[in-house]
């Protein structure tokens, strides 16, 4: 069976934007990119080491829906985590230092590329689908306090699907009508398996949502415009609602699953046929479209963006290591 997409108005997205969000959404889909483009060449060069998974490719997911649902909400993503870490407010500095590890970094130098967190944030999980309860948990506590205004966005990847403790979460969720959106990020690839070799059904949301007792929509990741008008209208019905939400956003990732990957299932012509819709090439095009962007424009935006990398570059590379006498520190609750 085919996916029917959420239906959207893109007219209506971009005069409810205006010009100055839709300027300030490319700025921050180019930091975001700067961002993990100077951190893949700082790993090359030996700066930063262990795991390193990018999310070149899929920007338009979660800016879509930080942008659509506000950060004054509970947040929690896979390992692939420095765009959403970005999104809701943590700095291109100290997410750059807890990349090299060093102690001025997000999670003080102790986390890495994969645990990154804000106030908001839940964190960045390592383990595939572990964050799907604690999404639940969020959701569940905004319920037991009765909090009118709030829910819980959880992201995974189309690989958790398959995974147990993800269908008892969604079970949850549904038996106790949390306000819960589940977004499964299909870039169609867990590791070097592909999704139609690990996943019975073919519309992740579509079709595995009515089993739980909720509604499913399929979302075109590669269009910002579109996400961000899904997202808001999904938001607002769950508020109203005060039931879960599975969607499935069809992405790809444009880089191997980290940086040590290869990527020998796939061919270079299957990948640059991907890269075609680079999801930036196509929200600058629709800008230009509206004659609110010039080439030269995007170039200085591009150039800005790439200078907030270089300096959180500088600031990690000179930022101290975390001393030894902290290695205690924070690991049990007092
Ligand atoms: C429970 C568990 N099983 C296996 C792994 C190893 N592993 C790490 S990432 C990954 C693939 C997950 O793919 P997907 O959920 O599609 O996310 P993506 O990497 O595409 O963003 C696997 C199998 C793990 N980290 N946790």
């Amino acid at each position: 069976m085919e996916h029917h997409f959420y239906p959207t108005n893109e007219e209506k997205t971009i005069s409810e934007l205006g010009e100055k969000r839709l300027l300030d959404v490319l700025s921050n889909m180019l930091l975001i990119r700067n961002f993990e483009v100077r951190a893949e060449s700082a790993y090359q060069m030996g700066h930063i080491g262990g795991f390193f998974h990018a999310y070149i490719g899929q920007e338009a997911v979660q800016l879509g829906a930080v942008e659509a649902i506000g950060e004054k909400n509970w947040w929690i993503t896979t390992y692939r985590c420095h765009a959403l870490a970005l999104l809701l407010g943590a700095t291109p500095s100290e997410i750059m230092a807890e990349l090299y590890g060093r102690a001025t970094g997000n999670a003080m130098g102790r986390g890495g590329s994969m645990h990154l967190y804000t106030d908001r944030l839940l964190g960045g999980f390592g383990i595939v689908g572990g964050q799907v309860p604690i999404a639940t948990g969020a959701a569940f506590q905004v319920k037991y306090k009765k909090i009118k205004d709030e829910i819980s966005v959880c992201f995974l990847g189309d690989g958790a699907v398959p995974q147990g403790a993800v269908h008892e979460a969604w079970n949850l969720a549904a038996l106790w009508d949390l306000r819960c959106l589940f977004v499964i990020e299909n870039n169609q690839w867990g590791m070097g398996t592909h999704v139609e070799r690990a996943v019975s059904v073919k519309r992740l949301a579509e079709d595995k949502a009515p089993g739980y007792g909720m509604k499913g929509y399929t979302l075109d990741g590669m269009d910002f415009l579109h996400c961000y008008q899904a997202f808001k209208e999904l938001g607002a019905q769950m508020l109203k609602d005060n039931r879960p939400i599975l969607v499935e956003v069809l992405t790809e990732r444009f880089r191997g699953h980290s940086i040590s990957d290869p990527g020998l299932y796939r061919t270079k012509d299957e990948l640059k046929l991907l890269q075609e819709r680079d999801p930036i090439e196509i929200y600058k095009k629709k800008l230009e479209n509206q004659g609110i962007l010039t080439e030269e424009k995007y170039k200085e935006m591009n150039q800005a963006a790439r200078k907030i990398a270089q300096e959180a570059m500088k600031f990690a590379e000179e930022s101290p290591w975390p001393s030894a006498d902290t290695l205690e520190k924070d690991v049990f609750a007092p």
